[in-house]
């Protein structure tokens, strides 16, 4: 008997399932699921959140849309009854690689908890033609390739709407694109994003080179083009401004429809800036405001509070600052405003380091943010201490009201329901299926920590993981990996504060070891996915050891016994959501106070990993929920990094002189064996960054790095009842890292929606 949506389908195909092709059903499906998501859209009455974002790293979408509007099994069974596999579907549709990191899939995560908490929020963004770069690492190192992504038919449907936005005195039209964003079980809102009918994807040359000077062809083209020159950095000017211009536009637009009369504005809606890419919609809604009556301190007012900020880093070198002359060029009708916001400012405070424009004419777009909205929030309990006692004490000092803390989540729809369906169905057959809405259910796997039978279950699902990674990644690069080694994954952007660098010397010093006779307790396959920023030497200097190092312990037979190094190229969404199920060992050892949360961290914790971590970020929360028993933890703590970098007497090569072990394995990154199999300049390079420089602290924390990862696999060979109670441990806690939570409390907190 054919079920109205097989009938549904079977009708869109305009054949039957069987005779339909992948393609002609991967169509069908899109059609069905958009028809679907448009039944829940629901009415507006109060609130509505807006969450202005440059990035939204959403991944694939038909699983996960098929999952939230309860159709996955049924359709999965249609599909397979006329002899056709939904994955292979999948593998039609390409990844929007719209986001670079954590910062982009939170946005995704929150608005998949909007929706599913049936809460009106929609998203504002850009609709890049290219994600992020693809990453190919053939020879070795990275080679970045454009990922375009955008098919004629998509997610993403084109609108008529289009909003004027003025660049540089010339006026673009900036096009609407709407994508459902469908909750688990909730309502249907929408995904925003801005484009260029103008784009010509024929001036992108040489890898990712273009010409960055020609907006009307490029302003969309690619997700935060390099910017390492300073047509780069004009570019990123000329984007955010369209982003927040249209949003802006588009946000007035919808709160008239619904009534408001302007100086109401934030009775009808809140703006989340998402750090500061999209900080100048302040001035631009001022601006706007303006143009419909409202005097400049009324809509300062309104502004303030209508608009939330969100800091997602205290590295001084990510925080926004634009010289006032490319804002005069590119924004100058803006100028005037941000000129009277930071005379205002003055006014509240005589400390100039709160100023918005400082002595050298920079613009800093986080100081407009805090004095200018009534929310300043961290992304975790150690991150938004931080800064209040340091990175911002001198705004807290100012607004203590406005600081608040919320701590990340991700959704566990993408990140348990759809990556690891077996681990979710156990659970299920354990404490039933309320912990899908309700992440804090999964508490009561705490009943099951002492029952073998359910512990061995914990394990043989991770074995079938690890073994479903090695056969992806066998297909993919053609490595094969050892299923029944410890799987240790360090997976996220590659920049030194996170520290790859420490895990790749500890590799060095455990093949030396092996070397030397000392075999380790278990095999170790050691897995990385990471892009390096296109002009970030360093960090491809690091890929490129790592992937010399590879070839050197699979050319030793001895060692390539006990360890194995796989870097997994183009690492994305949808190779995560292949990877995490699969990980023992989660590497979160970001130098202390350095990561302001992470989201990875808690991504592999919901999937059974047990994490090798230091207290930075919500590694710290982990680490309380958890208990010390069920986590390594290692490193200096963040008050003494915070200390020693006040003090400014860290010396690398003082560590590097005194410390044989150091010495031992940062001199290998030169010595024969990695020259044989890689390239001296870049290994030279490394070396000499690290006795050098070595910002982000690696040798201080090196050998407790290695007592506490050997820990780690001596336990996991020695008992793995034990690791596995660890593990179903981790699950148990994990639901207080649910986006769901996150979002509850931002509503609670700041936005009061509906
Ligand atoms: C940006 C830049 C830009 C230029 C130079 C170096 C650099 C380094 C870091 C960044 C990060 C920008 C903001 C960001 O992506 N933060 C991430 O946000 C996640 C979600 O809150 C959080 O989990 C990560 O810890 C945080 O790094």
């Amino acid at each position: 008997m054919n079920t109205p949506v097989e009938a549904r389908l079977t009708q869109l195909c305009g054949k039957s399932l069987r005779e339909a092709s992948n393609g002609e059903l991967y169509q069908a499906l899109l059609k069905l699921t958009q028809e679907c998501s448009e039944k829940k859209v629901a009415p507006v009455k109060g609130r509505k959140l807006y969450y202005i974002s440059a990035e939204f790293l959403i991944g694939k979408l038909l699983s996960n849309n098929l999952i939230n509007l309860g159709l996955y099994d049924e359709i999965r069974g249609a599909l397979s009854a006329a002899g056709k596999d939904l994955a292979e579907l999948e593998e039609l549709e390409n990844e929007p690689s719209l986001g670079n990191g954590g910062l982009g899939r939170l946005a995704a995560c929150f608005l998949d908890s909007l929706a599913t908490l049936d809460l009106p929020g929609d998203g504002i963004g850009l609709r890049y033609h290219c994600g992020l770069f693809r990453q190919d690492l053939k020879d070795g190192f990275q080679k970045e390739h454009p990922d375009m992504w955008l098919t004629d038919t998509g997610w993403a449907q084109r609108t008529d709407t289009v909003y004027p936005v003025v660049l540089a005195g010339k006026t673009y039209n900036a096009r609407l694109y709407r994508l459902a964003v469908t909750g688990y079980n909730g309502r249907t809102n929408t995904l925003n994003l801005f484009d260029l009918d103008t784009i010509d994807e024929s001036i992108i040359g040489q890898g990712i080179d273009f010409d960055k000077t020609d907006i009307e062809k490029n302003l969309t083209l690619f997700l935060y083009p390099d910017d390492s020159d300073r047509a780069g950095k004009l570019l990123r000017v000329y984007q955010q401004y369209l982003m927040v211009s249209a949003g802006a536009q588009l946000i007035l637009a919808e709160c008239v429809a619904r009534g408001c009369k302007y100086d109401d504005l934030a009775k009808y809606a809140a703006i989340q800036i998402n750090d500061t890419h999209p900080s100048m919609v302040i001035p631009e809604l001022i601006r706007l405001l303006g143009e419909h009556g409202v005097d400049f301190d009324k809509a300062v007012e309104i502004v303030t509070e209508t608009c939330a900020y969100t800091n997602h880093t205290i590295l001084a070198e990510a925080l926004e600052k634009w010289p006032r002359g490319d804002l005069a060029l590119i924004v100058p009708q803006l100028m005037p405003i941000i000129e009277k916001l930071d005379r205002l400012a003055r006014t509240r405070t005589q400390d100039s380091s709160t100023y918005i424009i400082d002595d050298a004419g920079l613009v800093h777009m986080a100081s407009m943010d805090i004095h200018f909205t009534h929310s300043t929030n961290g992304v975790a309990a150690l991150h938004t201490q931080i800064l209040k006692d340091s990175e911002l004490s001198n705004f807290y000092r100012l607004y203590p009201e406005k600081f608040n803390n919320k701590t990340n989540g991700i959704t566990f729809r993408r990140w348990l329901l759809e990556c690891n369906p077996a681990l979710a169905s156990q659970i299920e057959s354990l404490i039933g299926g309320g912990f899908k809405k309700d992440a804090r259910e999964l508490g009561k796997l705490m009943d099951y920590v002492d029952n073998d039978a359910v512990l061995a279950k914990f394990s043989s699902i991770k074995r079938d993981n690890k073994r479903a990674l090695a056969d992806w990644l066998y297909l993919k690069q053609g490595v094969r990996i050892n299923p029944d080694a410890m799987f240790s994954i360090q997976s996220k952007r590659l920049h030194e504060y996170k520290r790859q660098q420490l895990n790749l010397l500890f590799l060095i010093h455990q093949y030396l070891e092996i070397k030397s006779g000392h075999l380790p307790s278990v095999p170790l396959v050691s897995i990385f996915g990471a892009k390096a920023a296109p002009a970030y030497t360093t960090a491809k200097d690091i890929i490129h050891a790592l992937i010399a190092l590879s070839k050197v312990i699979a050319a030793d037979a001895q060692a390539s016994k006990w360890m194995q190094i796989v870097f997994v190229e183009n690492y994305n969404v949808t190779a995560a959501e292949k990877v995490i199920p699969a990980c023992d060992l989660s590497e979160q050892i970001s130098l202390a106070s350095k990561e302001a949360s992470g989201t990875g961290n808690m991504k592999f914790m919901l999937n059974g990993a047990v994490t090798l971590g230091t207290m930075d970020g919500a590694n710290v929360e982990i680490a309380e929920r958890v208990g010390e028993k069920n986590i390594y933890i290692f490193g200096q703590s963040s008050g003494q990094v915070i200390a020693s970098y006040a003090r400014g007497t860290y010396r690398a090569r003082d560590w590097y002189d005194s410390d044989f072990n150091i010495r031992r394995a940062v001199d290998f990154l030169t010595g024969e064996e990695m020259r044989s199999a890689g390239s001296g300049e870049s290994l030279g390079r490394l070396r000499a960054q690290l006795i050098d420089s070595d910002w982000f602290q690696t040798f201080p924390d090196f050998n407790a790095y290695v007592v506490r990862k050997t820990q780690a696999m001596q336990d996991y060979a020695a008992d793995p009842v034990h690791w596995a109670r660890m593990s179903l441990i981790n699950v148990a806690k994990a639901g207080f890292f649910s986006s769901d939570r996150t979002i509850e409390e931002y509503n609670r907190d700041i936005w009061h929606l509906g």
